[in-house]
């Protein structure tokens, strides 16, 4: 069985001291997969499969891959996890069945890498989208463009300029299986132990960069569609793999859509063009649509902002407050809800 330095796995002085603090009895360990209220743990001695006990307190938080714990043995033998140590970085998105709660991706992820192939159309409002998900994380994110030895060479030079248009700040990096492009620099932004994980739809090449990292096929991979190079959705579970160097890297399964969950400031950093050009306008509250003395329409007007960034900022920020409204709502609801109960046992 492999044994763990760890360090390998991004432990450092901070977790020490956080640790010292909390009481636990348990081996500390580091989730590598959740699958079924079960969990792969990396502790120094190995790999164990620890059960997320259903005795911990129901509003105890569930680990998510990337989580430090500590695991205990119950009194059949079987790994429970005992603790989940505070998270430093959290990526979730909105849960997609129940709208209005959020459900946690990953956790203490330092980059988030956005990964996108040459071998299909870019979509501007995919990216922002993830670009949100990142910062709001707390984590950097960084462009990865994928299978660039399939591009032809117009498109090699333009889309890194688009994207940065985009993602302005952002680092992009070009990538290829084939010609080992770009491999280097994800490492070294791995380094020193840092943990990565990727966001990009299926077929992206997420877990393909993960094996040439590895140097090993560890995980599995499949061919896209040839019609529309649509991934197959091969990757199934969030997997926290060891890099041979440093760093550790969490392959993620294809996602289409994503949505945002209390996530304004993260909006502002995405679109922060968008709200310097905003600080002219007359009205504080300008939602730049019909507004006198409006800044950013007279942007659009001079070209200087897109108009469909404009658009798919303002539809953004109307999602944001639309969930963040239903939330009120919901409180509110549940409130009046105890204390019509209470008032029922009372009689
Ligand atoms: N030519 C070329 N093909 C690549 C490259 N990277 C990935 N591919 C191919 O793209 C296809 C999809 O790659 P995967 O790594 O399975 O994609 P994924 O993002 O993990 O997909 P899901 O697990 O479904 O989310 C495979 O056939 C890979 O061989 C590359 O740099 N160059
Ligand atoms: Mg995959």
């Amino acid at each position: 069985m492999d044994r763990f330095e760890l360090f390998h796995l991004g432990w450092d002085d901070l977790w020490a001291s956080q640790l010292a603090e909390s009481s636990h009895a348990g081996r500390l360990g580091r989730i590598s997969r959740v699958e079924r209220g079960e969990c792969d743990v990396l502790i120094e001695m190995g790999r164990v499969r620890a059960q997320s006990d259903s005795q911990r307190a129901q509003s105890a938080v569930a680990p998510v891959t990337g989580d430090w714990v500590t695991v205990t043995e119950n009194d059949d033998g079987e790994s429970m996890i005992e603790m989940v140590l505070e998270r430093r970085t959290e990526l979730v998105r909105r849960d997609p069945g129940e709208r209005e709660t959020q459900q946690p991706l990953s956790a203490n992820v330092d980059v988030v890498f956005l990964v996108h192939g040459f071998d299909r159309p870019f979509r501007a409002g995919k990216l922002e989208r993830f670009l949100v998900l990142a910062w709001n994380a707390g984590a950097t994110p960084v462009v990865v463009l994928t299978k660039s030895d399939l591009a032809r060479s117009e498109q090699r030079n333009e889309l890194p300029a688009v994207v940065a248009a985009v993602a302005p700040g952002v680092e992009v990096v070009v990538s290829s299986i084939e010609s080992r492009e770009g491999l280097d620099r994800i490492e070294e932004l791995l380094t020193p132990h840092r943990t990565g994980t990727m966001l990009g739809e299926s077929g992206a090449g997420k877990s393909s960069l993960v094996n040439a990292l590895l140097n090993t096929e560890v995980q599995e991979t499949q061919e896209v569609r040839r019609s529309d190079a649509k991934g197959r959705h091969t990757t199934i579970t969030r997997d926290l793999l060891v890099l041979p160097g440093s760093g550790i890297l969490i392959d993620t399964p294809g996602i289409r859509a994503v949505g945002l969950w209390d996530a304004q400031d993260a909006l502002e950093n995405v679109f922060s063009d968008i709200l310097d050009t905003a600080a002219d306008c007359k009205f504080r509250d300008c939602a730049h649509d019909a507004e006198p003395a409006c800044a950013v329409r007279d942007a659009v007007e001079d070209d200087r902002i897109d108009f469909r960034r404009l658009e798919r900022f303002r539809a953004m920020a109307a999602e944001l407050h639309e969930s963040e409204q239903r939330v009120i709502e919901r409180d509110r609801s549940s409130r009046s809800g105890r204390s019509h109960n209470g008032g029922k046992r009372r009689r």
